[in-house]
């Protein structure tokens, strides 16, 4: 058992509170590590409004975690302690999706990333009193000063890049630079419109950028994310809330590309109408939403649903590290740091806007060489 200072929320209405929680000791296949800084992801937004059922609080949320290992189980090989690393989504290995290396496509990848507890329906950690606590959520639960994640949800990257700034790689960042560069593939040259442009439809507009492609738009209702959108590498910028927005979007030719990043069902038939013959559309969004299109629309056209990119963490976090670490790949640009004491004013600013990705850390004074500027 590990005692660990956590943030743990236990209503749809209540603020997160501080509290000290116990952390089990990893099994064979799991490995502890010292969180550094976790990032805040929007679905956390979804998970305190009940989306994930109503059983799921109390809880211990948080799955953009980066740290670093503390202690590993007995059969896990891939990390040992003191190596660094990024925490993202869970997969079972064992089917035939992860079989075929798509572990995005994991058959229990609801099971394993979204209902808080392992495959056979325990968690990892309990409150002061012993009650337990959901606490497998992305198979990490990182809004914790330790989390128990898996062998196959860590990713070990280099230990001279930043902690403090590297969570989001293991959900936002990598959803959006994954959805462009794994799925989309985009060629030199090629056009992109992306309705949304948050933390997800910024890092895509930045490895659209990467990828050298021609035209990418970027559609949000807010001005400031769209003049951020424009400093990040987007071509044109076009205000979601024009009555008028496909025919808009399509006066300078239709798209090879589309990506939606907000899950509104008006806004991901767009993402398919204003597409070109061929044309492929990825879809990010959360919600309740459902798209409907004609099935004519669809003819030369293909639509998928991305989560977190369609990336193998392992391989693509080091890859996206690597590019951060040339000048390539700027997602910093993204992030406001906060202590983890001041969460409820982080999802605040989340909620309204104003933080494009927010990031708690641990601890006051961060523990690497690169200290980030307090923002
Ligand atoms: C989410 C995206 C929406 C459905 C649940 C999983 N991914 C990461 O936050
Ligand atoms: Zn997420």
């Amino acid at each position: 058992m590990t005692s660990s200072r956590g943030a743990v929320l236990r209503g749809a209405d209540q603020p997160y509170v501080l509290e000290t929680v116990e952390i089990n000791a990893p099994r064979p296949d799991e490995v502890l590590v010292r969180v550094v800084a976790t990032g805040l992801c929007h679905t956390e937004l979804l998970a305190r409004k009940g989306m994930f059922g109503p059983k799921f609080l109390p809880a211990i949320l948080g799955h953009e975690g980066a740290g670093v290992v503390e202690q590993v189980g007995s059969a896990v090989t891939a990390v040992v302690p003191g190596d660094h690393v990024v925490l993202s989504f869970d997969s079972c290995g064992q089917c035939r999706a992860c079989a075929r290396g798509l572990p995005t496509s994991c058959a229990s990848f609801e099971l394993l990333n979204l209902t808080g507890t392992r495959a056979d329906g325990t968690g990892s950690a309990r409150d002061a009193d012993g009650n337990p606590l959901t606490s497998r959520w992305f198979g990490q639960s990182s809004f914790s000063e330790f989390a128990l994640a898996t062998a196959r949800n860590v990713a070990k990257v280099d230990k001279g890049a930043p902690l403090e700034l590297l969570g989001p790689l293991g959900c936002g960042v990598q959803t959006g630079a994954g959805a462009v560069l794994n799925q989309l593939r985009l060629a030199a040259g090629e056009s992109v419109v992306i309705f949304g442009v948050g933390a997800v439809g910024l890092s895509a507009v930045l490895a659209a950028r990467l990828s050298g492609a021609g035209e990418i738009v970027a559609v949000d209702l807010s001005p400031a994310r769209r003049e951020l959108a424009l400093d990040l590498g987007a071509t044109r910028a076009v205000d979601g809330a024009d009555p008028d927005l496909a025919r808009l979007l399509v006066t300078q030719g239709r798209f090879d590309a589309s990506l939606d990043t907000t899950g509104v069902g008006t806004v991901m038939a767009t993402a398919v109408n204003v597409l070109d013959r061929p044309g492929s559309c990825v879809l990010l969004g959360a919600g309740r939403d459902t798209l409907t299109v004609h099935p004519t629309v669809l003819s030369g056209r293909s639509v998928t649903y991305g989560f977190e990119g369609g990336s193998i963490p392992s391989i693509f976090i080091p890859r996206l590290v690597d590019l951060w670490q040339r000048g390539l790949f700027p997602f910093d640009r993204l992030i406001r740091t906060y202590p983890l004491a001041e969460i409820n004013q982080a999802e605040a600013d989340a909620a309204a806007g104003v933080a494009i990705k927010p990031v708690l850390l641990m601890h006051d004074h961060p523990s690497g060489s690169w200290a980030l500027p307090r923002t």
